[in-house]
């Protein structure tokens, strides 16, 4: 959004104000005020305009201004109302030297999960991928993710949803007291560097908002079904603001993920890329890999399928 049109939202967010007193404060003419408030109304700001002046009395819309405004952490965003991937778009913009930038999309055409599985992205959902160029080095990219489910599930959690967190990435609905879930969002981290160094990170977030479960995969859940209705807007800026406290605070990721997590505690399956382990998972460590009680000793899993299993 450019400056004006922000300090002209901040001018009339507390309360009506002239338009002549606007366009004194901001050392531009009146019709340039008039020129910019059609501007903002015609971009889903909802102004009023009566005899005691300018009021901005809520913001309908959901598109880059309306997501920038307001928003108390430091990315810019890029929306588009329909995409590919948002993951891609956000993969472009890292190659190009992009920081901090959050592609969003109302639906995605060609997502896709981890290990190149098909996501399901319909309109109403929040597709969001955060580009970052974090200075720490690629053994610490997995923190991201971690934190990217613990900033979702906070989110879904003030929208009156009980999510929780399976390891590694997903953040789901318990349906029983047994380790049963429906799966609310998932995640998926991209990155690009050398051994000691991440030149960029991609983490591509999908929460299933404002879509019916039947549009979605079986054993998928909503926000819409399980709460009701978000705001997205408001939903993706307290994400946002929750990524931002983690990824500038490291040390606090794995503790806030570890009191959010389905998975500890429970007997679980993980499949890795050559065998697949069974137990119970007793803890993740401070590099975010879940350890693994099996019957032949303690395993620490740094990436894999994870399968809640029923108690035995
Ligand atoms: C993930 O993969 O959970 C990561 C999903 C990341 C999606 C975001 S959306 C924004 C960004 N742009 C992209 O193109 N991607 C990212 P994984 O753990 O591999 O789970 C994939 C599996 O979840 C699929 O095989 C389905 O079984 C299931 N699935 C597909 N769509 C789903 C949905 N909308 N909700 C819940 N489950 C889904």
């Amino acid at each position: 959004m450019n400056e004006t049109r922000r300090a002209i939202l901040e001018a009339i967010a507390d309360g009506p104000v002239s338009g002549p007193d606007v366009a004194e404060s901001l050392g531009i003419s009146r019709a340039a005020v008039w020129k910019q408030i059609d501007g903002l109304r015609e971009a889903g700001f909802e102004i009023e305009g009566g005899s005691t002046g300018y009021e901005l009395t809520g913001v309908a819309a959901y598109n880059a201004p309306a997501v920038e405004f307001g928003l108390e952490a430091p990315f810019s965003i890029d929306y588009h109302q329909s995409i590919g991937s948002t993951n891609d778009r956000a993969r472009e913009l890292a190659t190009d030297g992009a920081s901090d930038v959050g592609v969003l999309a109302d639906e995605q055409t060609g997502s896709r999960g981890r290990l190149k599985r098909e996501w399901t992205s319909p309109s109403g959902g929040v597709w969001l991928s955060i580009v970052l160029r974090p200075e720490v080095a690629p053994a610490r990219a997995s923190l991201y993710t971690l934190a990217a489910a613990v900033a979702t599930a906070r989110a879904a959690r003030e929208a009156g949803v009980d999510a929780r967190i399976k390891w590694p990435n997903d953040v789901v609905v318990p349906v029983d007291d047994e380790g049963g879930y429906r799966k609310l969002a998932g995640i998926l981290t991209e990155m690009e560097g050398e051994t000691d160094r991440i030149a960029w990170l991609v983490v591509g977030i999908g929460v299933n908002a404002n879509v019916d479960a039947g549009a979605l995969p079986a054993e998928a859940t909503s926000i819409r079904a399980e709460a009701g209705d978000v705001d997205r807007r408001a939903f993706v800026q307290r994400l946002l603001e929750e990524f931002d406290d983690l990824r500038t605070d490291l040390e606090a990721v794995v503790p806030a993920w570890r009191e959010l997590a389905l998975t500890l505690g429970q007997r679980v399956r993980v499949e890795r890329p050559t065998d697949e382990l069974v137990g119970e998972a007793v803890d993740v460590t401070d590099s975010g890999a879940l350890v693994v009680e099996t019957d032949d000793g303690r395993e620490t899993v740094s990436a894999g399928d994870c399968e809640h299993l029923r108690p035995t």
